[in-house]
């Protein structure tokens, strides 16, 4: 990537040693069942970032201020387990240096990796996983880190909240937790979905975002659209509650396989990035202390479980 920064900010807010935030590419699409596509995803999401305004209106804040390092991607794709175990290390190492992690995708198999991270880093975890797909089979395809099983470990592991779910195998069902899955047909109906998942969650949230969550009617640009999905304003709202109330301690966004002639799609995931960012950092700065907050302020996601000394 040479010396591309994320959403091309300046060198000063890029260094990883003054960074609070660390965005991990992962370009995979080795597991993907229908349209290909999703190994472009961090490459034109990266495009439309640039091409972003970074003053976010809502929150009256510019959090790249608080500084982004964009990594290298992680480029393994031997196999879909040596892939995950990829993700798991890198996403690791930069919780362990307390910074705030986020990975864009490739497919949602990556969230194995990254979701196992996590859980290994911070107690009473829970995953909030928006998607149109249940993703509960424990293998597919003759592997356990096919998309298609992407939060089968978290269910085991975590405490799994499901959101805007509207496609699965009947054989999901059995292993699918009822009272923590939350329908698209009924929440297209009834908002209270909102209120409810939020007190389902511990407080250490990670949230796994599969774009295809979305409705394609303003993000067509997805390995399998699904009818019948969130729209912005209800999906921001949404978000916005869980960063004000919860510590969301990282995020993933995945399944974003762009079109050559509508960015649209793009754009999208972009703004969604960046919207999470703004909401993650809105109490620590507003316009007026960002001087100070950039130099002094300790990180504030520093609940995790390991503590190492930064080595830099
Ligand atoms: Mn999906």
């Amino acid at each position: 990537m040479g010396t591309k920064t994320y959403a091309g900010i300046s060198e000063e807010y890029a260094k990883l040693e003054h960074a609070k935030i660390v965005l991990i590419q992962v370009p995979y699409d080795g597991t993907s069942t229908w349209q290909k596509g999703a190994d472009k995803g961090p490459k034109a999401f990266l495009e439309a970032s640039e091409n972003m305004e970074l003053y976010d209106i809502e929150t009256g804040s510019e959090v790249y201020k608080q500084g982004v390092y964009l990594t290298d991607a992680v480029t393994e794709n031997t196999s879909p387990e040596s892939m995950v175990d990829a993700v798991h290390e890198v996403t690791k190492k930069y919780i362990k240096k307390n910074k705030f992690v986020t990975i864009f995708g490739g497919e949602h198999s990556i969230s194995i990796g990254t979701i196992r991270a996590f859980n290994e880093m911070f107690s009473n975890l829970t995953v909030l996983h928006i998607d149109a797909h249940a993703d509960l089979r424990k293998s597919y395809d003759g592997s356990s880190c096919n998309h298609a099983c992407a939060v089968y470990e978290a269910n085991q592991n975590t405490n799994l909240i499901q959101v805007g779910i509207r496609s699965m195998d009947i054989k999901e069902k059995s292993i699918m937790n009822l009272d923590k899955t939350y329908f698209a047909h009924d929440m297209a109906i009834d908002d209270s979905w909102m209120d409810s998942a939020i007190d389902q969650m511990t407080d250490n949230v990670f949230i796994t975002f599969d774009l295809d969550a979305f409705d394609p009617s303003i993000l067509p640009s997805t390995g399998t659209p699904e009818p019948g999905g969130l729209l912005w304003y209800e999906t921001m709202d949404f978000l916005k509650q869980v960063f004000t109330e919860k510590n969301v301690v990282g995020f993933d966004i995945v399944e974003l396989c762009p079109n050559e002639i509508d960015k649209s799609s793009d754009f999208l995931a972009a703004k969604l990035y960046y919207k999470m960012l703004s909401y993650k950092f809105q109490k620590d700065a507003t316009v007026d202390d960002y001087d100070n907050a950039y130099n002094n302020k300790p990180l504030t996601n520093n609940l995790s479980k390991f503590k190492e000394e930064d080595d830099y």
